[in-house]
């Protein structure tokens, strides 16, 4: 049987060919125009990038190598008896593009789990972190000192030629997806279970296993988090997460460190933070409302209050999309499958029927929808996982699937340092301010 980076390196011949011929027969071919207001308004709209692992549609939401996310509940294999895809699958799919049959995702899982051995500087270093160092800082930090094991970064001292650069980063990308699972529930552990640490399980797959070592053994748990870790994975190439990471990946700076700035990025409250800043917001309101389920006067009133106060309504909005989030609606119908009568699920349906037309009447808001982070934290609140502080954590051990699966690609197509020129208002007035 092939080892699974022999069929990566099979797959790569064939598609750098197609780039190159691609690039050689439309390289002149204008695919659009930008606007002085593009550069100001944070480059929306412009094409400039290429990320082959996803791709967001504006009214669709993301689609994963082609496939949306009920295609992939459908089409991707489960553990046995579950419901929801194993992640394993869908890093399978962004790598290779195709979709892979059970026994290939068992294999990535096992790969996966002779891989997690993490050495033990890593936990001494988290733990010279004070308490209260938000678990993003000490994930990032854990990644940082995963380093010392980087391939890419000892082949580069060897010398390595340029067209092998894919293979450590290759080893780089499935080491940290292996590992990640770990330092995360570390962190877990040590801030909220008096550093009561669980050993892996590597008969478990690999997100039923990260939820054992974060003290989960539910099996209904494990299946929200097998959907949970599949959604995250991957928003095409522009969000700051994953441009983050392309872009110092472009640098040959390896897998760890490319991550690790990427994590920062997700660490943003306009990004991923987002699925933390939900629940504090909700329980804000609640707290002021004095407990219960609020009726939609008193949330539009608290939603008003918080446009008033000059702050955003977490977990609504999107820079690109302009419908529900589809990874809004998996969660919804996880929720009315699972826990139909949960009390914070009835205060987040109410926070869908009376955000979108609040935020609507504001006249500026171009997405006024939910996305991925108005509904995580009530899913994982409900089985116990009350710190909310965790959440973005969990959003960056899966978002590891897609972007890293990108970074072997950018190094397998030899994708060159990205270095996008840039210009000043002066310049821009004395060009076109004329006119
Ligand atoms: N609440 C209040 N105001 C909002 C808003 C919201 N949820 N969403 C957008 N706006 C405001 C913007 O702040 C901007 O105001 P300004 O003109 O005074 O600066 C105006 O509406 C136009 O912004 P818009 O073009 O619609 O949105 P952007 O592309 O600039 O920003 C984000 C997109 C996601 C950053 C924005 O909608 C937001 O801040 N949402 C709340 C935070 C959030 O949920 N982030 C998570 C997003 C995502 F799913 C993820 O990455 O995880």
């Amino acid at each position: 049987m092939q080892r699974l980076k022999e069929l990566f390196s099979e797959k790569i011949e064939s598609t750098q060919k197609e780039v190159k011929d691609f690039i050689a027969a439309h390289g002149d071919t204008v695919i659009g125009e930008i606007k002085i207001s593009q550069l100001y308004g944070g480059m929306r709209g412009m094409q400039a990038l290429i990320t082959e692992t996803s791709k967001l549609d504006p009214a669709e939401g993301i689609r994963f190598r082609g496939y949306s996310i009920p295609e992939l509940q459908e089409k991707l294999p489960k553990y046995p008896g579950g419901e929801q895809p194993l992640p394993e699958g869908i890093f399978y799919l962004m790598l290779y593009n195709e979709l892979p049959d059970d026994d290939t995702v068992r294999r990535v899982s096992n790969n996966w789990a002779r891989r997690a051995q993490i050495p033990p500087h890593v936990f001494k270093v988290i733990d010279a972190l004070p308490m209260h160092t938000h678990p993003m800082t000490q994930f990032v930090v854990g990644i940082m000192a995963l380093r010392t094991e980087s391939e890419f970064k000892k082949a580069y001292r060897n010398g390595i030629n340029k067209s092998e650069y894919w293979e450590p980063t290759y080893e780089d990308a499935m080491n940290l997806i292996a590992r990640l699972p770990r330092v995360a529930a570390y962190i877990y552990r040590r801030m909220y279970h008096n550093g009561d640490h669980i050993e892996p399980d590597p008969s478990l797959d690999w997100s039923g296993n990260f939820a054992h070592m974060l003290g989960f053994d539910n099996e209904e748990f494990h299946e929200l988090l097998r959907l949970y870790m599949t959604i995250h994975v991957d928003h095409e190439g522009g969000n700051v997460s994953a441009h983050t990471i392309h872009l110092v990946g472009s640098a040959l700076s390896d897998a760890y460190q490319s991550f690790a700035a990427g994590m920062n990025g997700l660490a943003g409250p306009l990004h991923g933070l987002a699925n933390q800043e939900v629940i504090r917001w909700i329980f804000a309101m609640r707290d002021e409302l004095g407990g219960g389920l609020p009726s939609k006067e008193q949330i539009a009133n608290y939603v008003r209050q918080t446009l008033n106060d000059g702050k955003v309504v977490p977990g609504f909005g999107h820079a690109v999309l302009r419908k529900t989030d589809p990874r809004y609606t998996a969660q919804r119908d996880f929720a009315q499958k699972h826990m139909p009568h949960d009390d914070l699920f009835q205060i987040v349906s109410r926070v869908y029927e009376v955000v979108p037309e609040i935020l609507q009447e504001t006249g500026k808001v171009k997405n006024p929808w939910p996305n991925v982070d108005a509904h995580s934290g009530q899913l994982l609140m409900h089985y116990g996982l009350t710190q909310y502080d965790f959440y973005t954590v969990l959003f960056g051990v899966s978002r590891s699937l897609g972007t890293l699966a990108s970074l072997i690609w950018d190094r397998a197509l030899g994708f060159p340092l990205e270095r996008p020129g840039s210009t000043t208002t002066e310049l821009l007035k004395e060009q076109y301010g004329k006119k």
